[in-house]
């Protein structure tokens, strides 16, 4: 029987920003190239690449519809217009600063409870469908590309981030509640500190809030992300890095404040955090005749020769720091603490 799909209003973009920023100079993959032998080599030297250059890229083509997209935001929207203590008692998990909102999404295989808000658990099934469709449209392809980058068997990478197997990904609805011109300015230009993703790949989807930031590997310099229309952002992750002895590297962002066009409106994200399984080994990837030609053979954890995190364990070490409450800025004991053995964390200003 059909199950008739509740009504859901839609959420109104505002419009791009007018300002001239620095915006950094990503690269697209094409996804409608993916499927061949030679669509995949061609995307295979693009991505390493982006993934080595600059950690974060865009993804067009990728078979989900601009359309399914809005009805994620909108979702959004409502859980955000859900009345306070309602989400108070669902408890979820606070980010970065106060006006930080987050609802987390966990994996649908059965290893997680789904007791949601309303405003989430009356759209559930489409919210399954859609993350799901996340694996099986970008994350599979992208394993699969760089699996061929790397010199790996293609299924290399999706083998070890299986659906159905238990992993801590999240699909995340999140709001950066607005302050005022003056509260921003006594923000020092940032509503969330440099950090690095735990896990695989984060996805982003396009947020017309200017307000990402992105720290070259090279220089430091800090430029903006570009909303693009009909993409995902992507950036590459802490796990990535580990598997792969910092060839890939985990890429330094943050949130600024919005450019001045933009500061009146809440800024609205939809996120997709993948992570390995649980129970895969943070080692380096020995099969790959790439890393071992070009050296990357050895990282931090089996370099200082402490054990191996699982990234159950790892997720677990990153997050307990991440959520340590009123930490006070500057403080070093936190901002540059030991989370495992053989591993310090860093905040970025
Ligand atoms: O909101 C964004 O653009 C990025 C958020 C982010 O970096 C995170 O949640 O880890
Ligand atoms: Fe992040």
């Amino acid at each position: 029987m059909p199950v008739p799909v509740p009504e859901l209003g839609s959420y109104n973009f505002v419009q791009e920003t007018k300002e001239d920023l620095p915006w950094a100079d990503l690269i697209t993959l094409d996804f409608s190239l993916y499927g061949t032998p030679e669509g995949n080599q061609q995307l295979a030297k693009t991505l390493i690449k982006a993934v080595r250059e600059d950690g974060f890229f865009y993804v067009k083509n990728f078979n989900i519809s601009q359309e399914r997209v809005n009805r994620q935001f909108a979702i959004g929207k409502q859980l955000y217009e859900t009345p306070l203590e309602e989400k108070l008692n669902l408890d979820p998990v606070s980010g970065l600063r106060d006006r930080v909102e987050v609802y987390n999404i966990p994996k649908f295989n059965g290893d997680f409870k789904h007791e949601h808000p309303e405003a989430a658990q009356q759209h559930l099934p489409e919210i399954e469908e859609f993350a799901r469709s996340l694996h099986t449209e970008v994350l599979d392809p992208l394993h699969t590309i760089l699996a061929i980058a790397l010199g790996l068997p293609e299924d290399y990478l999706k083998n070890i981030h299986k659906y159905e197997v238990k992993s801590e990904d999240h699909l995340r609805y999140m709001k950066y509640g607005k302050f005022s011109p003056e509260e921003n300015q006594k923000l020092n230009g940032l509503w969330g500190r440099g950090h690095t993703d735990l896990g695989t790949f984060t996805l982003l989807f396009r947020q017309p809030v200017a307000a990402l930031q992105i720290r070259n590997h090279t220089t430091g310099e800090w430029s903006w992300v570009k909303p693009q229309d009909g993409t995902l952002t992507v950036n590459t992750c802490d796990a990535l890095s580990f598997l792969t002895a910092g060839y890939v590297k985990s890429t330094v962002h943050r949130v600024a404040v919005p450019p001045k066009d933009q500061q009146h409106v809440d800024r609205l994200g939809l996120l997709y955090f993948s992570r390995p399984n649980n129970d895969v080994e943070l080692k380096t990837i020995k099969e790959s005749p790439v890393l071992r030609e070009q050296g990357f053979v050895e990282n931090e954890f089996e370099k200082s020769g402490n054990p191996v995190p699982t990234m159950e364990t790892w997720t677990f070490a990153k997050q307990k720091w991440q959520r340590t409450k009123n930490v006070a800025r500057g403080d070093k004991k936190f901002e540059n603490a030991q989370i495992l053995p053989g591993w310090n964390e860093k905040v970025y200003a």
